[in-house]
């Protein structure tokens, strides 16, 4: 961050507060560095809002990395051969290991995960709407992989420059995980749509079935989207939803048509003037239901993810004693 902030640490941010002294020497400086796409970093002064921000948006990305562990996962013990097994398991895997990084992107911003992971489980925090679809057919893996994790990646590219350090950096490697992910999707469908005519039609009643929800993964339009403004002047979004929408969806466009498979919109064409397709319209009323609560799977999730922390509370028991026990003391030594 820029050198006036860069030696701002903890304490002289704590004592100007971030709210009252707006307009302070730390706040000028904090606008200079996010003007000069300088990165913010975790012991630099940042607004209070800024820091809420952050802790929300990673927060929600951290949730939706692992609840969408399940829709997949519920795969593993059916995945066709061997090799999908394998692939399918490394790719939950990765999803639990961006979990991971985000929730220690949050930490730096002074939340922990055990606060993160009881918000998402009292319902007070959201994740990602897609994962409250439930996956019905091998094909819906493919699917996933080919428009969940594309969009996701449309999404996320950007946010490799976010002007907050911590979250930009875990970005790039995410983003290099997803990429492989969304390979892994189109080939198995691919697979599916060259395969037997049962097994094509198997591949297009996924995407018909993934292919709206993946719009609505982008949030709100623009009109309605109530933090976009606000995170776009501080460099945290770098785009606004309908414009990763629309880049989605004339990146999909031609895949479908390598793929052999159709998007299920009649509306769907290229717009010479506009240089994008456009598009039918959206129906935000399925959205805001699955944002409330009352998608098709919303309650399995979270009963699941309830059920999974209460049964791994021994692992984190254990964790931490081994982690005590190993801890060098006041003295330097290692306790037996
Ligand atoms: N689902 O003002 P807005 C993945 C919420 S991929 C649920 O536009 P913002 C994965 C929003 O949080 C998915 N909630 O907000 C892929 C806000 O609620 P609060 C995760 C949504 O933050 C494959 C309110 O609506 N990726 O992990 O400017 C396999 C107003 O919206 C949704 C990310 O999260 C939605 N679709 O923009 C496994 C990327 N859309 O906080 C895993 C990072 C909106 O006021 N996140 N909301 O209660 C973002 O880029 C942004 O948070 C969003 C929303 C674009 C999603």
């Amino acid at each position: 961050m820029a050198t006036a902030v860069g030696s701002v640490g903890a304490d002289a941010g704590d004592s100007v507060g971030g709210g009252a002294d707006s307009g302070t020497e730390y706040e000028r400086a904090f606008d200079a560095a996010v003007a000069a796409d300088e990165r913010i970093e975790p012991r630099d002064w940042m607004p209070d809002a800024y820091r809420a921000t952050l802790v929300r948006q990673i927060a929600q990305h951290a949730h939706s990395e692992i609840i969408g562990m399940q829709p997949e996962a519920n795969w593993i013990t059916r995945a066709p051969s061997l090799r999908r097994k394998a692939i399918l398991m490394a790719k939950v895997q990765d999803e639990a290991g961006h979990g991971l990084y985000l929730y220690s992107a949050a930490e730096t911003l002074g939340t922990g995960r055990d606060e993160l992971l009881d918000k998402l489980h009292s319902g007070r925090q959201k994740y990602s709407s897609i994962f409250n679809y439930p996956t019905l057919t091998w094909a819906d893996v493919g699917a996933i992989g080919w428009l969940v994790d594309g969009a996701a990646i449309t999404n996320q590219v950007p946010l490799c420059r976010c002007s907050y350090g911590p979250y930009a950096r875990a970005m790039v490697r995410i983003c290099k995980e997803e990429s492989f992910h969304q390979r892994q999707g189109y080939e198995l469908l691919l697979a599916l749509s060259r395969g037997t005519p049962e097994q094509h039609a198997m591949a297009q009643d996924a995407v018909d079935r993934w292919w709206w929800p993946s719009l609505m993964m982008f949030g709100p339009p623009d009109d309605e989207s109530q933090h976009s403004a606000q995170s776009m002047a501080w460099k945290i979004k770098r785009h606004s939803n309908d414009e990763l929408r629309q880049r989605f969806v004339d990146i999909c466009v031609p895949q479908a048509e390598s793929l052999g498979l159709t998007l299920p919109d009649p509306d769907l064409r290229w717009n010479e003037e506009r240089g994008h397709h456009d598009f039918g319209p959206i129906d935000w009323t399925e959205f805001r239901n699955v944002l409330k609560g009352d998608g098709p799977c919303n309650e399995e999730r979270l009963t699941r993810r309830r059920r999974a922390h209460e049964e791994g509370a021994w692992v984190r028991e254990s964790a931490a004693a081994y982690a005590a026990k190993h801890t060098p003391g006041e003295t330097g030594a290692i306790r037996a």
